[in-house]
């Protein structure tokens, strides 16, 4: 983008009061999210599939299905594909039972864990989401969450730029703990889990960026006195006449 700046504004405003705003910019432009990890369970298994993670859940085996996903919350243009399908399993055995995924959050901050889910009527009506700094020990993150009957429009999203522990973090990990299963194919369907944060280390400007944001403002400024000096020229020799 070109900033063509009011040369009779810039008389008026701190040049450095400009240059701050444009490095402020510069900062605003690099702390964008990043994406650390994405499970689009479109080839139907657990592994990542954009970005660095691991993946796993203590669900039987047999209750741990995938079926038709969506594009709510879909990333670097993923289609629909498949979801992540789970079933209560025979006597609601996976109740209190869980999908946990570990991902380094090393030189981010700001973590946002986002994903797309529903649920059947019989399937587990009270989710509870959950963070962990070690691996170990975890924490409750909101209130459980009771998914709609279809994906919708809009995934749950969890911020948890205010804990402070899951920024550069090689052993964060995240957890859904699932209870309210009344059938045994009562089931959840998740899609296109994302576990995003800033990347800590470019939101400052380099160096070199101050440096050509300064010298490019520079030269404005010098290009504009001399217009302004070849205008007065002009005013006073057509004055002379
Ligand atoms: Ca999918
Ligand atoms: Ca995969």
């Amino acid at each position: 983008m070109f900033l063509r700046p009011n040369l009779r504004l810039t008389r008026r405003i701190p040049f450095n009061l400009i240059c701050a705003v444009l490095i402020f910019l510069a900062a605003s432009k690099a702390a964008n999210a990043d994406e650390l990890a994405v499970w689009n369970f479109n080839d139907s298994d657990l592994n990542v599939d954009h970005g660095s993670g691991t993946l796993t859940s203590n669900l039987n085996v047999v209750n741990v299905l995938f079926a038709a996903g969506t594009t709510t919350n879909a990333r670097q243009g993923d289609p629909a594909g498949q979801a992540l399908s789970l079933q209560g399993g025979t006597g609601n055995a996976n109740n209190g039972r869980n999908i946990t995924f570990a991902v380094s959050t090393a030189g981010f901050a700001n973590i946002v864990v986002s994903f797309a889910t529903q649920g059947t009527s019989t399937g587990f009506t009270s989710n509870q989401f959950q963070y962990s700094l070690d691996g170990v020990s975890f924490v409750d993150f909101n209130p459980p969450y009771t998914p709609a009957t279809a994906f919708g429009a809009v995934p749950f999203v969890f911020s948890l730029a205010a804990i402070a522990g899951l920024n550069n973090n090689p052993n964060a990990v995240f957890r859904i703990v699932f209870n309210g299963a009344t059938s045994s194919t009562g089931n959840n369907r998740i899609d296109n889990i994302v576990v995003e944060g800033t990347n800590a280390t470019a939101t400052i400007p380099e160096p070199t960026t101050v440096l050509l944001l300064l010298s490019g403002l520079g030269g404005l400024y010098k290009l504009k006195r001399r217009r302004q000096k070849a205008t007065r020229g002009e005013h006073n020799a057509g004055g002379a006449l």
